[in-house]
C-alpha cells in the first residue's frame, strides 16, 4: 500500500527534505529515517537541511516575499483554493499516509486532511476580508484608517500528532495574508510533509507562484533553533511540547520577534449530576483514547460529581473493555499505536508515578505484545482514580491515560479544572443552564477553548484555536487569528489646505 502512495507523491526511498516549492535542493544534513509505528517498517530516508541549506532557503524566501506580497490577496486566495482542490483529490492517499506514518486511525487520518480542506476554504473567503477599521479624525479634512500588511517569512514548526493539519492552518492563512512560509515538520513524520510539499508545489508551479513562497526544511531540533534566532523570520509559529515552546518563545522574544505558540494541554471534562451520561460517555472516551491520547486537546481528566461518580466510572470501565486496539488502517480498531517506543516508555513511567503518588487504576494499562503488536508501540488505554494535586496529574503525558476525580460543588470543580499549569481545552457536560453559564463566565474555565456538552477534542477550524498559560497563548485557524500573520498600520491622511496638529497644539512659524 505505502509504496503506491509514495509513488503518487513522487517520494523515493532516499529523498531530499529541502525544497523551495519549485526545486528540491540537495540536502547536506543528517539522514532522518521514517519508521511506521504501525508495523515498524521503514517508509523512507529523508536527508535533512544543513545550516547552509537552511540559509539558502531563507534567501530564496526573502526574494519571493518581494513579489508575492504584491499579488492581490484574492489572487493568492485563488491559489489556495486550488490547493484545497488538490487536497480533495488526494484525501484518501494522504489520509492513509498520515495514518500509517503517525499511527492515528484511518478515520482520523481522513479527518485531518478534511481539516486542511476546510482551512483552505476558510482562507479563500478570508482573502477578500483582510480588513481594518476606519476612524474619525479629530482634525478637519483628515481621514484615519488602518490596514494590515504581511510580515514576511513565517517559520512553521509542527508536531507529529497532527503532522499536516497544523501546518495548513498556519500556511494557508499566512499565504493569503501575503507571507511566505518555511516549514520544519516533525522529524518523526517527515514523509507526510514531503507529500504535502509535492501537492502544493504542483499547484504553485502551475500558477507561476514565485519560488520560495512554500519552502520545506526537514531536520531535527536545531533547524527550529535556527529559525527561532533568525531575525529574517519575523514570525515563528510552533506547535509541540511546553519545553520546546519555552525555548522557541525565549529565543524569538530575545530578538523581539513574534511567536505563536501552541503547546501542551491538560484538558478536563466536568461531568455534572445534571449531565446526559450517554453523551458524556462518548465525549469522554473519544477524547481520552482518540489518536491514542496524543492530541493536545485529548481529554486527560474527568472531574465527576460525587452523586454520579460510581455509575459513570462503571460505564467507563465497561466501554474501555470494548475498545479494539490494533492496526489503525483496519477500520474496526478504535486505538492505534503510540508514535514510538520512547512514547511508550514515557507512558509506562507515568503509570508508575501515578501508583507511587497514590493513584489506583480502574482500568490497568500495559504494553501489548504478540501478533500484530510487533512494533512495541501499542498500549492499553487506562483509567486511574487520582487527586488533582498529584505532580503527575499536573503534567501532560502524551498517551491514553485518563484521570478521574470527584467533586461536590461546581465552584470546586471549576477550581480543579483550572488548577493545572496548562490552559488549552475544557468542557462541561450539563443540561443545567446555570451551571453551563457559570462555567463559561469570567469566573469559569480559564482555557482558550470551553465547550458545553461536547468533549475537549475535535475543535472546528472556524474558531480561533489555542490556549492560555503554559499552552502558550497563541491562536491559529479561524475567527481573526489571521491578524497574527500581519502587521497593523495606522494611516492618517490630510486632504485639507492646512496642517492642524493633533491635541490642539499650536506651532506657528
Ligand atoms: C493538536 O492536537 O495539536 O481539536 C490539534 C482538535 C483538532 C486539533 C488538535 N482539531 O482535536
Amino acid at each position: 500500500m505505502v509504496e503506491d502512495i509514495l509513488k503518487v507523491f513522487g517520494i523515493t526511498a532516499q529523498q531530499s527534505g529541502v525544497s523551495t516549492g519549485k526545486h528540491w535542493l540537495p540536502a547536506h544534513g543528517a539522514d532522518i529515517i521514517s519508521v511506521s509505528p504501525v508495523d515498524n517498517k521503514k517508509i523512507a530516508t529523508v536527508k535533512s537541511a544543513s545550516r547552509e541549506d537552511y540559509d539558502l532557503v531563507v534567501a530564496v524566501a526573502q526574494e519571493a516575499f518581494k513579489v508575492w506580497r504584491m499579488w492581490p490577496a484574492p489572487h493568492r486566495g485563488e491559489v489556495v483554493r486550488q490547493v484545497g482542490e488538490a487536497l480533495r483529490q488526494h484525501k484518501e492517499q494522504l489520509g492513509k499516509l498520515v495514518s500509517y506514518e503517525m499511527g492515528k486511525s484511518l478515520q482520523e487520518g481522513y479527518g485531518e486532511v478534511q481539516e486542511m480542506i476546510d482551512i483552505c476554504d476558510f482562507a479563500v473567503g478570508l482573502s477578500r476580508q483582510l480588513h481594518g477599521l476606519t476612524m474619525h479624525s479629530e482634525r478637519p479634512g483628515h481621514r484615519m484608517y488602518e490596514q494590515w500588511h504581511p510580515l514576511g517569512i513565517t517559520g512553521i514548526i509542527s508536531a507529529f500528532n497532527f503532522p499536516v493539519a497544523v501546518w495548513s492552518w498556519n500556511s494557508m492563512l499566512a499565504w493569503v495574508s501575503g507571507n511566505v512560509c518555511i516549514w520544519k515538520p516533525s522529524e518523526k513524520t517527515p514523509i507526510t510533509a514531503l507529500a504535502c510539499q509535492r501537492i502544493v508545489e504542483t499547484v504553485f508551479v502551475a500558477n507561476n507562484v514565485p519560488e520560495g513562497v512554500c519552502s520545506l526544511v526537514t531536520g531535527n531540533r536545531e533547524v527550529g533553533e535556527w529559525m527561532a534566532h533568525d531575525t529574517r523570520v519575523p514570525l515563528v509559529s510552533a506547535t509541540g511540547s511546553t519545553r520546546m515552546g519555552k525555548s522557541v518563545g525565549a529565543a524569538v522574544g530575545e530578538r523581539l520577534g513574534r511567536s505563536l505558540l501552541e503547546l501542551g494541554g491538560n484538558n478536563a471534562i466536568i461531568i455534572s449530576q445534571d449531565a446526559d451520561l450517554d453523551m458524556s460517555l462518548i465525549g469522554a472516551v473519544f477524547g481520552a483514547v482518540g489518536t491514542a491520547g496524543q492530541r493536545c486537546t485529548s481529554t486527560r481528566r474527568l472531574i465527576i460529581h460525587e452523586s454520579v461518580y460510581d455509575a459513570f466510572t462503571a460505564r467507563l470501565v465497561k466501554a474501555y473493555s470494548q475498545l479494539r486496539i490494533g492496526n489503525p488502517l483496519d477500520q474496526h480498531n478504535h486505538v492505534g499505536p503510540l508514535i514510538d517506543t520512547a512514547a511508550v516508555a514515557a507512558y509506562q513511567q507515568s503509570i508508575e508515578q501515578v501508583k507511587q503518588q497514590g493513584g489506583t487504576f480502574l482500568v490497568e494499562g500495559g504494553v501489548l505484545s504478540g501478533a500484530g503488536f510487533e512494533s512495541g508501540c501499542y498500549v492499553k488505554p487506562c483509567i486511574a482514580a487520582v487527586e488533582n494535586v498529584y505532580r503527575i496529574v499536573q503534567h501532560e503525558t502524551f498517551a491514553p491515560i485518563l484521570y478521574v476525580m470527584k467533586y461536590q460543588t461546581l465552584t470546586e470543580a471549576i477550581a480543579m479544572q483550572n488548577d493545572v499549569p496548562q490552559g488549552l481545552s475544557s468542557a462541561i457536560m450539563t443540561l443545567n443552564l446555570r451551571e453551563a453559564e457559570q462555567f463559561l463566565s469570567q469566573a469559569g474555565s480559564d482555557c482558550g477553548i470551553a465547550n458545553v456538552n461536547i468533549g475537549t477534542s475535535g475543535a472546528e477550524i472556524g474558531g480561533a484555536f489555542g490556549g492560555e498559560k503554559e499552552t502558550g497563548g497563541g491562536r491559529e485557524s479561524g475567527s481573526d487569528a489571521w491578524k497574527a500573520y500581519m502587521r497593523r498600520q495606522t494611516n492618517t491622511i490630510n486632504y485639507s489646505t492646512s496642517l492642524p496638529l493633533a491635541q490642539g497644539i499650536k506651532f506657528d512659524l
